[in-house]
């Protein structure tokens, strides 16, 4: 389903007067609302193809209605949500379960929908139909060579699909590790992993980097072998220049300081970028900025002024991704939900006076200091977001417009009620 661009042009004159009042009065507040407007536009956040159809837990998963079945419907919805906030304009897909059949076709089809192929993501963390080996006991750490050298083949495989689709990078996530003490030992675990990890960075294109995510348990209880900053980091310095950790929000222990994480990451060159979800216990995957609102504003605060530190393009620099499951919610509102949330986010990070922020810490103004990042933290920035939406032509409520067209039931009018997005 494409949308129709005189419906948001009719849709945004009817909120239009009411915008501008916003606007008007947030320019008066805020002082460099053009600079920001135009870092916002250039601002895009990929889409994982898994994120389009209903997510579920080990007790069950409860389907939603007219689920993309197939890439290019998955494409499709990932193209409708780019049309209505213009942030989303790239996808990026999982590996064995959106492998294109038709490259050609399907780099035509994500040019007519403005999506750029980002990331690509292999999956040893379970077993395909007619595989050989089994990854019940981990994949590139396997005590069996035979299987490590099945996970490594796979992420080479990947690696040859996503250069088909002009992806540039490959996420390596690994369930690796140990459900209880004494099944593993550490440093062989740890000794394979590199190993394997070496022979896939040696398949790596030149233009092209590996990002290594670490996550702290599940589905391995007792030990992961990339379970936190510190071991993905061994890893990407081991393996060289064009590997680095990627953070996912969801990935570590409880009330860990994660704004910390990424600016020294940032400062070693090593962080590889973000995959966005928001937790109130451990690895949710809940709507971004739905529990800790404050603490995706510090991050981003972090990442804003590492990458300026370090002459950084804010857009093009480190990969942004949503990684989250949607179990009670549409999936394409709760994305549109969690878009326009981590826009805000970076909205507030720019709108940080850094130089107060020097002054106060050099000065060690405890106070002075926190009360600008809470100041700024509660300045109203939905209308300047708002803003870049409407000259990038979307819409100036994306939620409301898919609400009121009642995109959902067209999606299901299209593809039936009982549609299954493939690998959930
Ligand atoms: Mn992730």
């Amino acid at each position: 389903m494409r949308i129709d661009t005189s419906a948001i042009q009719k849709h945004n004159d009817q909120y239009l007067s009411r915008h501008q009042k916003h606007f008007d009065f947030a320019k008066s507040e805020v002082g460099n609302t053009e600079a920001i407007i135009k870092k916002l536009i250039d601002f895009q956040v990929a889409i994982p193809s898994w994120a389009l159809g209903t997510g579920g837990t080990r007790f069950g998963r409860f389907a939603g209605a007219g689920e993309p079945g197939t890439l290019e419907q998955k494409m499709e919805d990932v193209g409708l949500l780019h049309a209505l906030n213009k942030s989303s304009g790239a996808i990026s897909l999982h590996i064995p379960w959106d492998i294109p059949k038709d490259y050609s076709a399907i780099k035509k089809l994500g040019a007519e929908l403005n999506l750029k192929f980002d990331a690509v993501n292999s999956n040893t963390f379970q077993d395909q139909p007619g595989q050989e080996q089994t990854y019940k006991f981990g994949s590139l750490q396997n005590v069996n060579k035979a299987i490590r050298k099945q996970a490594i083949q796979h992420n080479i495989d990947v690696i040859k699909h996503g250069v088909e689709l002009g992806s540039q990078s490959l996420t390596v996530w690994l369930s690796d590790g140990s459900c209880f003490p004494g099944q593993l030992n550490f440093r062989k675990a740890f000794q394979n992993t590199l190993e394997s990890l070496e022979e896939i960075y040696a398949a790596l294109p030149a233009d092209w980097k590996m990002f290594v995510e670490y996550k702290a348990f599940e589905p391995n209880f007792y030990s992961m072998t990339v379970g936190d900053w510190g071991q993905s980091l061994l890893y990407a310095n081991k393996l060289g220049a064009k590997a680095y950790t990627l953070v996912d929000l969801g990935h570590h222990l409880p009330n860990a300081n994660i704004e910390q994480i990424v600016s020294l990451l940032l400062m070693e060159g090593k962080l590889a970028g973000f995959h966005f979800n928001d937790s109130k216990y451990g690895d949710d995957d809940l709507t971004v900025g739905s529990i800790k609102p404050y603490q995706l504003f510090l991050i981003f605060n972090e990442l804003v002024e590492g990458m300026d530190a370090r002459g950084m393009n804010h857009a093009t620099d480190l990969g942004w991704m949503i990684d989250a499951s949607h179990n009670v919610k549409d999936p394409l509102e709760d994305l549109l939900q969690s878009v326009e949330a981590i826009m805000m986010s970076y909205a507030h990070a720019l709108l940080v006076d850094r130089n107060k922020l020097n002054t106060a810490q050099d000065n060690n103004d405890v106070v002075a200091a926190q009360e600008l990042l809470k100041q700024t933290f509660h300045t109203d920035v939905r209308s300047i977001v708002a803003e870049a939406r409407l000259r990038s032509g979307g819409a100036l409520q994306p939620l409301q417009f898919y609400r009121e067209q009642q995109l959902r039931q067209q999606l299901i009018k299209e593809r039936g009620i009982a549609t299954k997005a493939t690998g959930l």
